[in-house]
């Protein structure tokens, strides 16, 4: 009764976090996080698609053994059969899998080329490095931002003005989040630092992974379709503080985005200050109309 009920309760938070916008782990979580990007979108369908083929699948090898151990065990069945061959059966299993392999094969790789290609220009590069045990982030571009990313401490919580536990959950808030426009394609560059381990660079919500391995630049893209503050973790076995080096990006407004990097060009300080400050009031907002419409 308990695991069902932690279940229906995590279905819950699942759909007040999609509702927020806020894309982390719930407690009782049994799926993918709410989809962030048309990645992960198309991540979910393949991934339901693929069980049209996996359950029928697996019933009928178990119908077929259940079959054998009560039709065909040597009580029932002491005179056993010696046919070798039959034409037609092997044709079927050796053409059915074929058909099946190739179903998936067709989705599963146009899936994987466009985890590639986004298939137009990024507007953001960003370059992301795993250091020991945090992450580096540094814009390829004319502003030349580029900042560490640590685990928000506990102690320091009040004074980032990032007391609100559902948008800056602990272990996974950050104290500088990788800030992106929404909507557009961003381009990350993953590595890791030279003297350093491998880790990897993952956003379940935009169903991104990638590992940061020292001395070498791995290329990929996420486009997020909604604002608000998205988290992962390193997901490479780093060592002793791999569970704390959590990656917190924050989806903003294209005009919030300008805004943020000509301040962030002087005052990142500042100009992230101004991006949690406006966060809180347009979650207030987003409350409001949920308690509304409730109504
Ligand atoms: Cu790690």
């Amino acid at each position: 009764m308990r695991a069902i009920a932690s279940v229906i309760a995590g279905f819950g938070i699942l759909i007040l976090s999609a509702v927020a916008a806020f894309a982390q782990p719930v407690d009782g979580g049994l799926w993918h996080q709410p989809a962030g990007s048309d990645m992960m979108a198309s991540i979910e369908w393949f991934d339901a698609y693929t069980l049209w083929f996996i359950v029928p699948i697996t019933i009928f090898v178990m119908i077929l053994l259940l079959i054998v151990m009560v039709k065909f065990n040597a009580k029932a069945n002491p005179e056993p059969s010696k046919t070798s061959h039959n034409t037609f059966i092997e044709v079927v299993w050796t053409v059915v899998p074929i058909v099946v392999l190739i179903a998936i094969a067709v989705p599963s790789f146009e899936l994987l080329d466009n985890q590639f290609d986004p298939g137009e220009e990024p507007t953001v590069t960003v370059k992301a490095v795993g250091q020991t045990w945090y992450w580096d982030f540094e814009y390829q571009d004319e502003s030349e931002i580029s900042f560490s990313s640590n685990m928000l401490q506990e102690e320091d919580r009040a004074e980032a003005g990032k007391e609100d536990k559902q948008a800056y959950p602990r272990l996974l808030a950050v104290d500088n989040e990788l800030v992106v426009p929404v909507g557009e394609t961003i381009r990350v560059l993953v590595t890791a630092d030279a003297e350093g381990v491998i880790h990897n660079f993952a956003m379940p919500a935009f169903g991104l992974k990638m590992d940061a391995i020292p001395g070498r630049t791995n290329e990929t893209w996420f486009k997020a379709n909604k604002e608000g503050i998205y988290y992962g973790q390193c997901s490479e076995l780093c060592g002793i503080n791999h569970a704390f080096m959590p990656i917190g990006i924050r989806v903003v407004s294209r005009a919030q985005f300008d805004a943020w990097q000509t301040a962030a060009a002087d005052d990142l300080e500042a100009a992230n200050n101004e991006l949690v400050a406006s966060t809180a009031d347009s979650k207030n907002l987003k409350l409001a109309e949920n308690a509304q419409s409730a109504q």
